[in-house]
């Protein structure tokens, strides 16, 4: 089996749901300084991210599942959530996705979820997405072993920005320190794996797919390692109350005065980059293109107004999913 080529309909959808992403994280860092104090939590934004999320996800299909980390707005939003209920859950209101009360997951989640897939027998997969800094979590290692003995329907997609909040990976990881590509991990697990351009959603789309066709065929896992880099800080800037939080510049800059790399991140910035792929392709005209990006905008403009107007949860709500 090799993985289908993508037809022009589904890279434009691709392309719009990579541009929805943007303007979605877009528009929750403008909430910092447009609604200031309205947002009292942390905020992880996937911005750079987006061809390899929207790759992946291409071959998501019904009874597949896929769990991620705090950086974790692009997922949903590609698979058909709401972004009104999606921007309602970062402001905490009730009518969020999770009600205002929005968790996260991890890694060896990923490995229960595939198991569960493997005994119903549907050629169902599960996709784990994490950072290459979750890579030195004994849980990983743990859970890609076990993965691989039972031959478990799942799909690690590293996403290696190259940063774990304000270190590089070159400072925490052995095999970066020693000019590897984290991929290499896998090997000791006895799965395959791989190391794509991040930047590129054909080549996440290739990559995911052959990881995909071995999961649903019973032969196990794959790691996939997609390297990316963030565009925005790690997080916005936790502050006081009545001190206004916001996004300071990339930790490139501000721990490692490397400027010239964030300034060539940018100049490679995966959205419009696909953008003159498909124009370049014939696939999409720059008029359309506009035209969709200013649709995407009008959405999330429209999910802005729907958080900031909606309720907020019931404070006697705080206990109702407290177990123990
Ligand atoms: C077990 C554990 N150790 C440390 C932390 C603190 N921490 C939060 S995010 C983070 C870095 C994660 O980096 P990475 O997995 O590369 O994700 P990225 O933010 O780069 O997307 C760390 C160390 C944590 N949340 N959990
Ligand atoms: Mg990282």
């Amino acid at each position: 089996m090799s993985v289908q080529a993508i037809n022009a309909e589904r890279q434009i959808w691709v392309y719009t749901q990579m541009l929805r992403i943007r303007e979605f994280e877009e528009h929750v860092k403008r909430t910092f300084t447009e609604h200031p104090g309205v947002i009292r939590g942390h905020t992880h934004l996937a911005d750079g991210a987006e061809g390899s999320i929207v790759g992946s996800l291409c071959h998501f299909r019904a009874g597949d599942a896929a769990l991620a980390t705090y950086r974790c707005h692009g997922y949903p939003l590609a698979l058909g959530s709401d972004p009104k209920a999606m921007m309602a859950e970062i402001y905490g209101r009730v009518v969020g996705l999770c009600k205002g009360l929005g968790v996260g997951a991890g890694i060896p989640h990923a490995a229960g979820a595939a198991w569960a897939a493997q005994i119903r027998k549907k050629a169902e997969v599960v996709y784990c997405f994490f950072g290459d800094g979750a890579s030195k979590q004994g849980a990983f290692h743990e859970t890609l072993n076990i993965a691989s003995l039972w031959k478990l329907p799942v799909i690690f997609v590293m996403e290696n920005n190259g940063y774990n909040v304000v270190t590089t990976s070159e400072q925490e990881d052995a095999n970066a320190a020693n000019g590897e590509p984290l991929a290499v991990k896998a090997k000791a697990y006895s799965m395959p794996g791989v190391t794509v351009d991040g930047a590129d959603p054909l080549a996440v789309y290739a990559a995911v797919g052959t990881a995909v066709e071995r999961a649903r065929a019973g032969a196990g896992p794959t790691l996939v390692e997609s390297k990316v880099y963030r565009l925005s800080a790690h997080g916005n800037i936790i502050a006081p109350p009545g001190v206004p939080l916001h996004y300071p510049e990339h930790e490139a800059i501000t721990v490692f005065g490397k400027r010239e790399e964030y300034e060539a991140a940018l100049r490679g910035d995966p959205v419009p980059r696909f953008r003159a792929t498909l124009i370049k392709g014939g696939v999409l005209s720059a008029a359309k293109a506009d035209e969709l990006g200013a649709q995407v905008a009008k959405e999330m403009d429209a999910a802005v107004s729907f958080a900031v107007n909606s309720p907020f949860p019931k404070l006697e709500s705080a206990l109702e999913n407290v177990y123990a």
